[in-house]
């Protein structure tokens, strides 16, 4: 009877050693296909994403020929979409490879441009929902080599950008419109069986596309929300082991597969899969507590929602300091931004595309320090703009997009540290005006020129570690 009693007590201890255990960690369901991890990467091939930074977004396929219009008629959907319009035949527009002919492609041009942009990193569409592959496919005939353009447009994407020094990463659509196999619900043993076949092609088409191009650095998965995807938690989550032991530090986000109860981005427990948040697209976190610890990326358009090319942009198109300042922002709530661009059917970026690119590269020449290996700094957030803090030399910045009309800037340090100068970067000569609310980490800077200001502004801090803390601590007693 003791022993019984001993062994039901040392029991309800254990259980309560488990429960608290697990409750200071997470909610924990089993699961076979959950998160890889807890909380970020921290190996090389991450870091360098994550400093990374800016990075360019490439829609071209099939869809870049009817640009935004069928038979003379206008879709203002999703340009890129436009196999899956009303009235659209699909056979016809399978057909559209024949017109497929990018003669005054550039790739080295695009590059460059990309470049001067200020991006680190480029993410090229292999193969959209249309299922046409810009790359010479083994496992379809649906690809560039039987257009009258013939060349491998991803390897001449992979070969300029590095060139320049950018990274690729390779956009892929798992859901294929063209496929026979395809199937977006499983609900016959026909269905179940011609999906086994796409699940093959699927894993061949990605094993070649790193065969043929070693050097890029992850996949951009998209297309992944039907249910037949969803079920696939086993062969999805092996297909990623094997891909990731091709390409060691290979990146892929959130939006690749499902957990073992088909829960997509974040799995049973509410933890992330794959290496980074994928789920802001054409929308941003507002504050450091929205991204939950991990790493993520923005995607986002120039016109309201278009990331083939359309002829006719309609409604709202964004001009190049609304876009700074969602890379501003992004930047300082520790993610990166990716900004699209859809090239037209002859292979060049049009016109409005090129200014964008040349207003931000021209202010990234200037300011992009405050930007590229920069993140979050944890100082209460003032209605001028951003701050971020470059992780490699520590230095603080201030991007200051609402200047306010009086040119004075509030700014709450932490009490640990003191500023001891404020200048515009570049313009260290000519320090600005600081004012110090005595053992608050609180100082307003004073900015005369704000009549002339052109565009928004960073400003760099110089700090020094406040030695009177310990007093004013002791004295607060
Ligand atoms: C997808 C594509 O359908 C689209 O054509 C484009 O390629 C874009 C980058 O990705 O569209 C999505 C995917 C996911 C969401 C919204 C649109 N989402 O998670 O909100």
């Amino acid at each position: 009877m003791r022993t019984l009693k001993l062994l039901i007590g040392v029991l309800i201890v254990c259980t309560a050693i488990n429960i608290n255990g697990q409750s200071s960690k997470r909610s924990s369901l089993p699961l076979e296909y959950g998160a890889e991890r807890l909380g970020k990467r921290t190996d090389k091939a991450m870091q360098k994403w994550r400093d990374n930074g800016f990075g360019q977004f490439i829609h071209f396929g099939l869809y870049a020929i009817p640009g935004g219009f069928w038979e003379g008629e206008f879709h203002s959907f999703a340009a890129e979409w436009m196999r899956a319009e009303k009235g659209v035949d699909t056979d016809k527009y399978d057909l559209l490879y024949k017109k497929f002919n990018p003669k005054q492609l550039d790739a080295r041009a695009w590059a460059k441009q990309a470049k001067n942009m200020g991006a680190k990193y480029v993410v090229i569409t292999t193969k959209h929902h249309d299922g046409f592959c810009l790359w010479p496919s083994k496992y379809t005939e649906h690809n560039i080599s039987n257009s009258p353009y013939k060349k491998d447009i991803i390897k001449q994407v992979v070969e300029a950008y590095e060139a320049e020094g950018l990274d690729v990463i390779l956009y892929f659509s798992i859901l294929d419109w063209h496929h026979p196999s395809y199937r977006s619900k499983l609900e016959t043993e026909d269905d179940k069986k011609e999906f086994e076949i796409f699940k093959e092609f699927t894993s061949n088409q990605l094993k070649e596309l790193l065969t043929l191009y070693p050097s890029v650095k992850g996949f951009w998965f998209d297309g992944t929300w039907d249910s037949s995807w969803k079920d696939q938690a086993e062969f999805a989550y092996k297909l990623s082991e094997e891909l990731r032991a091709m390409v060691p530090g290979l990146i892929i986000g959130s939006r690749y597969r499902a957990d073992d109860n088909r829960m997509r981005g974040y799995d049973s427990n509410g933890d992330l899969m794959g290496d980074y948040g994928q789920g802001w697209e054409r929308n941003l976190p507002s504050k450091i507590e929205d991204v939950t610890g991990n790493d993520w990326e923005c995607v986002m358009t120039i016109p309201h929602n278009q990331w083939g090319y359309h002829s006719d942009w309609r409604g709202h198109v964004k001009d190049s300091y609304e876009i700074l300042d969602m890379l501003a922002r992004s930047a300082s709530l520790d993610g990166n931004f990716v900004l699209n661009f859809g090239p037209k059917a002859d292979g060049t970026i049009r016109i409005e595309e090129t200014k964008i690119a040349e207003e931000i590269g021209a202010w990234m020449k200037v300011n992009g320090e405050a930007i590229h290996n920069s993140g979050h700094l944890n100082w209460e957030k003032q209605d001028w703009g951003y701050y971020t803090i470059n992780r490699r030399t520590n230095k603080k910045y201030m991007i200051v997009f609402n200047m306010p009309i009086s040119g004075k800037l509030r700014v709450k340090a932490s009490k640990e540290l003191n500023i001891s100068k404020a200048f515009e970067i570049g313009n260290s000569d000519k320090l600005l005006k600081l004012e110090r609310i005595y053992d608050h980490g609180e100082y307003w800077i004073h900015y005369d020129n704000v009549e002339k200001l052109k565009s928004p502004i960073v400003i760099e801090l110089e700090t020094s570690i406040n030695k009177n803390l310990r007093k004013i601590e002791n004295t607060k007693t």
